[in-house]
Order: C-alpha cells, then sequence, then structure tokens
C-alpha cells in the first residue's frame, strides 16, 4: 500500500460552492499515536458557514430536479472515486485516529464507498402510498403520497468511524435530492477532506456538498446548527451534544436525527456456543479500541460458566496486539486523543476506587518509543462491582468491559435493561425460543443474537432513550430526509 498521507504538512480547507478555502483560523490535526503534528486545518468562522449554507441553497433546485437516474449516477460515481483513491483514504483515516490498517482498509474506507451505492439504489427503489378514498357521490377519490427533499441538511460527524459515519448521512440525503453542508469532528478532518475532492472529481455541481471544518461550541457546528436557513440536521455523536444541538435548533423547529451514545449490554447464556460467545465478545468490547456507539461495555454471564468466561475472555485482551496502525498484526491503535485518554483513565481510576477487580489493563501500556506519546490505553476487564457504580452506568467509550454474574434469565434482562441508553444489545444463546424471548424484551434499537455489528444497511438502525432519536438504515433514512405531500384528486 501507498501510505503517504494526502495533505500531511499542509492546510485542509473547507469546501463550498465548489472551491476550496481557507480561514484566518487555523488549528493543528494530530496522530494520536505519537503527537505529531499531521497538518494543519482552516476553521470555519460564522461567515464561511453562512457562505456554505448560500451556497448549498443556491445549488438546491436544480439537484432535485435532476432526474433521478443521473444524481444516481453521480453517486455511485462518488463511491467509484473513493475507491479509486482507497490507500489514500486508508493513510488519512489511519493518522487521523490511529486506528489499525487492517480496520482502515476492511470496515471504514469500504463502508463509505458502500454507503452511496446502497442509497442510490434502494431509493429508485422506493414506492409511494396510494389510497382509494370513497366519496358521497360514489365517484371516489385517490390520494397519493409525492416526497420531496427537504432542503439544505446540516451533517455533523464524530470521530470514531468519520468516513463510515459520515457518507452513512451524506448518501440517503443526497439521494433523495438534499443539499449539504458536513462537518466533521475536528479531530479527523483527513477523509472528509479527500471526499469533498472526490465528490468534484465525479461531477456533483456546486454548491450541492459544502464542506466545514471546525469545533461545536462558539465554532462551525454551533453556527450550523443555529442557521436560518438550515432545513435539518442529522447529528452523530454524545448524547450531551445532542441536547445542546435540540436547543440550538429549537428556534427553528428544525428536523432532528439523532444517533447518540450507548452503555450497551451483552448476555451470555450458559447454553451459549462458548468460543463464539468469547470471540465475539472480544470484537464487541475491543474493536476500535471500544470507540464504537455499538460496543458492549457491560457483560451479564451465567454463574454457571462466568469463572471459565472470565478467564477466557481475559486471554483474548492480553492477545490483542497494540501498536503502530500500519503493522500488519496490530489489533488495537490508540484512542483519539489524549483528552479521551484522560476521561478513559478516570473512569479506570473510578472502577479501581470503587472496589473493582481488575481482572486484566487498568493502565497505560509502555513502548519506550514515539509511542509513549500517544493517546494508548490497555484493553481493560473489571469484574466485582455493583450495578450502581459510575463505569457501570456511564458510556465509556474506550476498550473496556465489566463482567457481572447473573442466575436467572429476568435477571439478566432487567439488569441489561437498567440504563438511561438503549442503543445495541448482544445475545449468546443456543436456545432459538429463548433467543426470541429476550431479544424482544431488550430495550433497545437494535439486538444481535450470536453475532455482533453485522450490517444490512436496509435495516431500522438507531437508540431509544438517550441513545438517539429517530431511525436511520433504509427507507428510514430516505423518509426522514423527504418530506411527502399527498395529493387528492377528486374522481
Ligand atoms: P461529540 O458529540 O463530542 O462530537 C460530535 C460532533 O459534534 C463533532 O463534529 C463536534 O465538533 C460536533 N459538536 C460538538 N458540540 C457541538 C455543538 N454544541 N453544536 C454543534 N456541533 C457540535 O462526539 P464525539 O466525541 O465526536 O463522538 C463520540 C460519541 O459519539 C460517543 O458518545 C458515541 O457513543 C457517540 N456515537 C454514537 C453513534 C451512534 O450511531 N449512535 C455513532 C458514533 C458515535
Ligand atoms: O454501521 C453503521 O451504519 C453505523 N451507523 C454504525 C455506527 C457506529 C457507531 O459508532
Amino acid at each position: 500500500m501507498n501510505n503517504k498521507v494526502p495533505h500531511a504538512g499542509t492546510v485542509l480547507r473547507n469546501f463550498v460552492g465548489g472551491e476550496f478555502i481557507t480561514s484566518k483560523k487555523l488549528f493543528n490535526n494530530i496522530n494520536p499515536v505519537d503527537g505529531t503534528v499531521i497538518n494543519q486545518v482552516a476553521e470555519a468562522d460564522e461567515a464561511i458557514v453562512d457562505l456554505a449554507v448560500k451556497a448549498a441553497s443556491g445549488a438546491a433546485h436544480a439537484w432535485k430536479n435532476m432526474p433521478m437516474a443521473q444524481r444516481c449516477a453521480l453517486l455511485h460515481k462518488v463511491a467509484d472515486g473513493i475507491e479509486a483513491r482507497f490507500d489514500e483514504f486508508v493513510a488519512a483515516e489511519m493518522a487521523d485516529t490511529g486506528k489499525s490498517f487492517f480496520q482502515a482498509r476492511t470496515i471504514d474506507i469500504p463502508r463509505g464507498a458502500a454507503n452511496f451505492r446502497a442509497f442510490a439504489d434502494m431509493v429508485k427503489s422506493q414506492s409511494t402510498e396510494c389510497f382509494h378514498t370513497d366519496t358521497p357521490d360514489g365517484k371516489g377519490a385517490l390520494n397519493y403520497a409525492v416526497d420531496k427533499p427537504l432542503g439544505v441538511v446540516a451533517v455533523i460527524a464524530p470521530w470514531n468511524l468519520p468516513l463510515l459515519l459520515l457518507t452513512w448521512k451524506l448518501a440517503p440525503a443526497m439521494a433523495a435530492g438534499n443539499v449539504i453542508v458536513a462537518k466533521p469532528s475536528e479531530e479527523t478532518p483527513g477523509t472528509a477532506t479527500l471526499l469533498a475532492e472526490v465528490m468534484k472529481e465525479a461531477g456533483i455541481p456546486d454548491g450541492v456538498f459544502n464542506l466545514i471544518h471546525g469545533f461545536g461550541q462558539n465554532s462551525a457546528g454551533e453556527f450550523l446548527t443555529k442557521h436560518k436557513q438550515v432545513d435539518a440536521i442529522t447529528f452523530t455523536g454524545e448524547s450531551s451534544t445532542g441536547s445542546a444541538i435540540q436547543r440550538a435548533a429549537a428556534d427553528g423547529v428544525k428536523g432532528l436525527s439523532f444517533e447518540l451514545g450507548g452503555k450497551n449490554a451483552g448476555i451470555i447464556f450458559e447454553d451459549c456456543d462458548f468460543e463464539e460467545a468469547v470471540a465475539g465478545s472480544a470484537r464487541s468490547v475491543f474493536t476500535n479500541g471500544g470507540q464504537v456507539c455499538l460496543c458492549t461495555e457491560r457483560l451479564y454471564v451465567h454463574r454457571s460458566i462466568f469463572d471459565k468466561f472470565v478467564t477466557a475472555l481475559k486471554g483474548k485482551a492480553q492477545a490483542i496486539k497494540i501498536g503502530w496502525p500500519l503493522d500488519e498484526d496490530t489489533d488495537m491503535g490508540p484512542l483519539i486523543s489524549h483528552k479521551q485518554r484522560d476521561k478513559v483513565l478516570s473512569y479506570y481510576q473510578s472502577a479501581i476506587d470503587d472496589g473493582a477487580t481488575v481482572v486484566t489493563g487498568g493502565g497505560i501500556p509502555i513502548f519506550g518509543d514515539a509511542r509513549d506519546n500517544g493517546a494508548f490505553v490497555q484493553p481493560t476487564i473489571f469484574t466485582g462491582l455493583s450495578e450502581d457504580c459510575n463505569i457501570v452506568k456511564n458510556e465509556v467509550f474506550g476498550p473496556v468491559v465489566h463482567i457481572q454474574p447473573f442466575d436467572t434469565e429476568e435477571e439478566a434482562i432487567a439488569m441489561a435493561n437498567d440504563t438511561d441508553y438503549g442503543l445495541a444489545a448482544t445475545i449468546w444463546t443456543t436456545n432459538l425460543q429463548r433467543a426470541h424471548r429476550v431479544a424482544g424484551q431488550m430495550e433497545v434499537g437494535i439486538v444481535w443474537v450470536n453475532s455482533w455489528y453485522l450490517r444490512d444497511l436496509r435495516t431500522p438502525f438507531g437508540g431509544m432513550k438517550l441513545s438517539g432519536v429517530g431511525r436511520e438504515g433504509g427507507s428510514h433514512s430516505l423518509s426522514f430526509y423527504s418530506e411527502p405531500t399527498n395529493i387528492c384528486i377528486k374522481l
């Protein structure tokens, strides 16, 4: 692979109305592997955000009226363009996040391309509602709905799966005929900037896709969510940021779609396939250093297999190779930043202060090289805490799990559901009846049985309670990004 980081040592610029523009204020983009500066980023001020929204608005009419086949062909070209520059996307994603080469090339970047293809194809097979209505004169009326785009959609994305989560929103929004102002996380501006280049190369008309860089509060994120000409906001990130955006959007009564945090539980029944449950749980806890909203942070294991399970998961955790992202055998990179590492380590400390047994990990690895300037933490397993402890209640977003024994199915379900979040759950059992029975009782948006993060892009995706508002995926995404108009024809 060509591992040269695109735009290293330069300034990543905003993309507005088809042009790359810089700004007065620059901030550093840091590589969390060794703390070095990759490049600088031009922070969009209020005037640039306004220009971006106006550029989008100006492009809205032509984009929504473009024949659907032509619009979808352009989105396929964007997918082709990501693949044509695959190595550059992989290198940029790895530099910004420190994630492993394996993960970037098998999950993040392929899904970036797949999102565009999937929604460009799905929108073409969307049907519309139609009702025949009886009328007193016996002639009847026909009611049918036509979908229209919302207009300017603000897309605000997090840092954990930067290209995957940005395109998961862009693709359906653009397929449905909307124009975009997108803001990636300040931690991960690289692949979003490459995507702007690909949009241009693919022939997406100027103004249809605009990119602004910057932070949240008092910066590009807040300027965007408060902008009067933004018609809807789609956001993935922390629950507390979701409520700040909700407040900012309240005056304009804007449509909102939120994918927020999680405190996901996994239940391991005594009748599970033991090896699969251990391997699957290791994936669900430690993938991407635990920085996936779907990661399991609480495991409930039947008491009869508790000790054996804890020992086996400990073995998996200790076998995780932490290191340089480019090494073929690296499983796990650093956390996204030192700030995130401080947060995760403070949760580790609170677990220890609450009397947890440290099964493995609990600290930071020492390498004796430049990685000691990075944001690494050890994969960690705790046991022995009560269910009301800080680390059992709150989302950590790091490579850590607390494991609790249970005796009955009812007890496991009650503990799993006893949380303010409601995103995802995993269940490990070979008893088919139990799988259906328990899955149906989980108070979450997504349940995986004997698997984790097995995705079908047509299915409803999202969470309840603090984990989100609305659903994405397939027709759910397309319906959020569209407004139906009902037309009643008297026959
Ligand atoms: P974050 O909320 O800090 O930031 C997300 C984005 O929002 C960034 O682009 C940020 O600049 C922007 N932002 C921050 N404050 C803002 C404000 N006041 N107004 C407008 N924009 C603002 O989240 P993060 O730290 O980047 O990501 C980690 C969090 O995201 C975790 O809680 C995780 O669970 C959650 N997450 C959820 C999902 C999901 O699908 N449910 C997916 C990924 C991440
Ligand atoms: O796979 C997806 O479509 C998706 N939205 C994943 C979210 C992961 C959260 O970090």
